[in-house]
């Protein structure tokens, strides 16, 4: 009997939906042209004559050839450097009471998601540790569909309407004469921009902080920054803010040690995360949001849909609703973390935009570049932009289509073709019916015109530490500015936002009493502080996930480097072996031990903690290495932990650092590290700073 023939389904993709990336290997272990045709020579173009003239009918020369001439694909115009990776998304209850997305309701449910954390002026071929805000953007594939949080690692950003965007990214961006500076804010269009938006004040003051050089990817905090709607089953809408805090803490670099790692990684960032998740130590953050109703919102003395503002978490608290763990590095940085495209306007059912005029331009904004970026309204076709849910809907055609719809239908409703996929309307994405009046008008709120109190709310919320930083972040900045005037306007602002913070600029400047006067619009507030705005106030005494770097030579004392190990790892972190060569060397008990790294190749900037213990025999060899007494220098300077045994005393010497400046010197010659671990723990050691630097 004749088989059935199996009903055509009415309608259908193949490579769509659910369907397996496209295998690029089809031949097995040989070597084939893009059409499938296996090449014989791979080494040697096709000429008259062995050394006679090539010849245009050389297809296997061409193809690879014009490939590799079309490579490239226009970089991000923000965020063009960034580094992404694979994990998922769990709840840890369901959030039903305020959100109806299926992606919140299950804790048993694990959601995939890309994360790409990126830096924002700088070019794709820029270093990671430039000073400059993160972006911080998740997709997560729900059983609805895709939903991005694309937000940053501070809760503000500089302006309050999208219409100023390229106005700002211009500034920050190298001149368009010159090309310079690259991957820096540092420099005249910036501050002059900035110095005449006093709405950027606020932001300013969290980018001039420790928050814009951080120690590690895996060690920065995300945030919505706008204002959001969840909506609940009853259709009840709440606002919420979205918080990822790591689960490692908040920590960053010093900013002369973010210079030198620049130049001697500028990948610092990127291969920290890669390590990290390769070795099996996933990064992770916990998701809350600060919920509030619009009554609530209309007590508070600013606007929740000024982006420029955050909530203090005293007067809403956070509520944690989830866990992201990135436990899978790409298996191609191409076609995974620069072809990804995010868009805040990828929602689903149960969140939705508010009013803010920042999130409303970006709505049109992302979308608007995938496709001058990604060049294809087929960019959702992409391996790392498809959906993992089922999605189907008669767009067709264009550039680079990868799907192959069948049927002759193309249009809905139809009757033809057994109808094909309909709208769903109680599934189906439902905007919040909020009510909206007015005039058109082109209009600054008037609850927008407080430019300076967040900020000094920002101010008067850090320890000593971070207050000293930002005045060395301004100082720095506006030294690199070489118009007067731009400075001198800059120091009006900082003196409207607080008097101490302003002189103390002026004073690292030289200009005492130049500061303009600036009137602001409204007076300035005069907040408590905020002790959850500082990192340091809150940051987990802890060395987790952090670094332990061991200057030693040959015949290093096995047991003291036996030590070192299991004290590190025991606490979660990493030691690394830096030796003045890379070749193998022995230590006291005859081991073989090959280093991590060369002395040249590896600064005591790279590492958190520093050990320098070398052979006693052997210390000759690095008192002639001048890399050696830097290292001794910087990590002073860097005001970290410093351990040492006997051996190295000549090296302290030469370096004129003495092994008893302060309780951060500690003696490891005994092999205890019971008091290194412990004083590694507070970070960095605070009280040595203000012998060492002054501005
Ligand atoms: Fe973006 N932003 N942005 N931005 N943004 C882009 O989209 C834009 C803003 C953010 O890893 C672009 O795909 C406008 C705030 C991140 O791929 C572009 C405005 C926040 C990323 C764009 C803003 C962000 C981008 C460039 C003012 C934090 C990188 C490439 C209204 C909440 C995403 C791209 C990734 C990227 C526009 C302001 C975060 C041009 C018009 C505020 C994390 O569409």
């Amino acid at each position: 009997m004749a088989k059935k023939a199996k009903a055509k389904p009415s309608f259908k993709t193949t490579t769509g939906n659910g369907g397996e990336p496209h295998q690029i290997a089809t031949d097995g272990d040989r070597l084939t042209t893009n059409q499938g045709v296996v090449v014989a020579d791979d080494q040697n173009t096709l000429t008259v004559g062995a050394r006679g003239p090539q010849l245009l009918e050389d297809h296997i020369l061409r193809e690879k050839i014009t490939h590799f001439d079309h490579e490239r694909i226009p970089e991000r115009v923000v965020h063009a450097r960034g580094y992404g990776a694979h994990g998922y998304f769990q709840c840890y209850k369901s959030a039903a009471k305020i959100c109806k997305a299926g992606f919140l309701q299950d804790p048993s449910v694990k959601t995939p998601v890309f994360c790409r954390i990126s830096t924002v002026a700088g070019s794709a071929g820029s270093r990671d540790t430039a000073r400059d805000v993160r972006g911080f953007a998740v997709k997560f594939y729900t059983e609805e569909g895709n939903y991005d949080l694309v937000g940053n690692n501070i809760p503000v950003f500089f302006i309050q309407d999208a219409i100023k965007f390229p106005d700002l990214i211009h500034s920050v961006k190298p001149a368009p004469d010159r090309d310079f500076p690259q991957a820096q804010s540092a420099h005249d269009t910036f501050w002059d921009f900035v110095s005449l938006n006093s709405e950027s004040m606020h932001m300013l003051m969290w980018v001039m902080s420790d928050r814009a050089i951080p120690r590690s990817l895996r060690m920065i905090e995300g945030f919505g920054v706008h204002t959001f709607r969840m909506i609940d089953k009853k259709g009840d809408s709440r606002f919420v803010k979205f918080h990822w805090r790591p689960k490692y803490g908040a920590f960053s670099q010093i900013w002369d040690e973010a210079v030198m790692v620049a130049g001697a990684d500028p990948d610092f960032h990127r291969r920290d995360m890669w390590n990290a998740i390769n070795a099996g130590d996933f990064p992770e953050w916990e998701l809350s949001v600060q919920v509030f109703t619009q009554e609530e919102a209309d007590q508070f003395d600013f606007d929740h849909l000024d982006p420029t503002k955050l909530i203090p978490e005293e007067i809403v608290p956070l509520t944690p609703i989830g866990k992201m763990v990135l436990d899978r590095n790409v298996d191609n940085f191409f076609a995974e973390t620069e072809q990804v495209a995010f868009c805040p306007s990828h929602l689903v059912p149960g969140i939705d935009f508010s009013n803010d005029p920042l999130l409303q331009g970006r709505l049109f904004s992302y979308l608007d570049t995938q496709l001058s970026r990604l060049g294809s309204p087929n960019f959702h076709q992409i391996p790392i932009n498809k959906p993992k849910c089922p999605f189907a809907n008669f767009q067709r055609d264009g550039h680079m289509q990868m799907d192959v719809p069948a049927g002759r239908v193309a249009n809905q409703p139809n009757s033809l073709d057994n109808g094909g996929p309909r709208e769903d309307p109680k599934s189906g994405f439902h905007s919040f019916p909020a009510e909206e009046s007015g005039a058109k008008v082109r209009l600054r709120p008037e609850s927008f015109a407080d430019h300076y109190t967040q900020a000094r709310l920002f101010w008067k919320s850090m320890t000593e530490p971070e207050k000293r930083h930002i005045v060395g972040g301004f100082s720095f900045e506006l030294g690199k500015c070489q118009e007067t005037h731009v400075r001198t306007r800059m120091l009006g602002h900082l003196n409207n936002i607080d008097r101490e913070l302003g002189t103390q600029v002026a004073d690292c400047l030289g200009m005492q009493g130049m500061a303009d006067d600036i009137t602001p619009v409204v007076p300035v507030g005069d907040p408590e502080p905020s002790k959850p705005l500082s990192q340091y106030a809150v940051a987990p005494k802890s060395i987790a996930g952090k670094k332990v770097g061991l200057l030693t030579t040959n015949g290093v004392d096995a047991k003291l480097l036996d030590a070192i190990r299991k004290a590190v790892e025991s606490e979660g972190a990493m030691m690394e072996v830096i030796a003045p060569k890379i070749g193998p060397m022995k230590s006291s008990d005859g081991q073989s031990l090959t280093p991590d790294h060369f002395l040249a190749g590896a600064p005591s900037p790279l590492f958190d903690a520093v050990i320098i213990a070398p052979a006693k025999s052997e210390v000759e060899t690095l008192l002639s290495q001048a890399a050696a007494i830097d290292w001794i220098r910087t990590a002073f300077a860097h005001l970290k932990v410093i351990g040492f045994n006997e051996a190295a005393a000549p090296l302290f010497e030469k370096a004129a650092v003495k092994t008893d400046a302060d309780d951060g010197m500690v003696d490891v010659s005994d092999g205890s590290l019971k008091a290194f671990v412990q004083q590694a723990k507070q970070h960095r050691v605070w009280d040595r700073e203000p012998t060492v630097r002054s501005c």
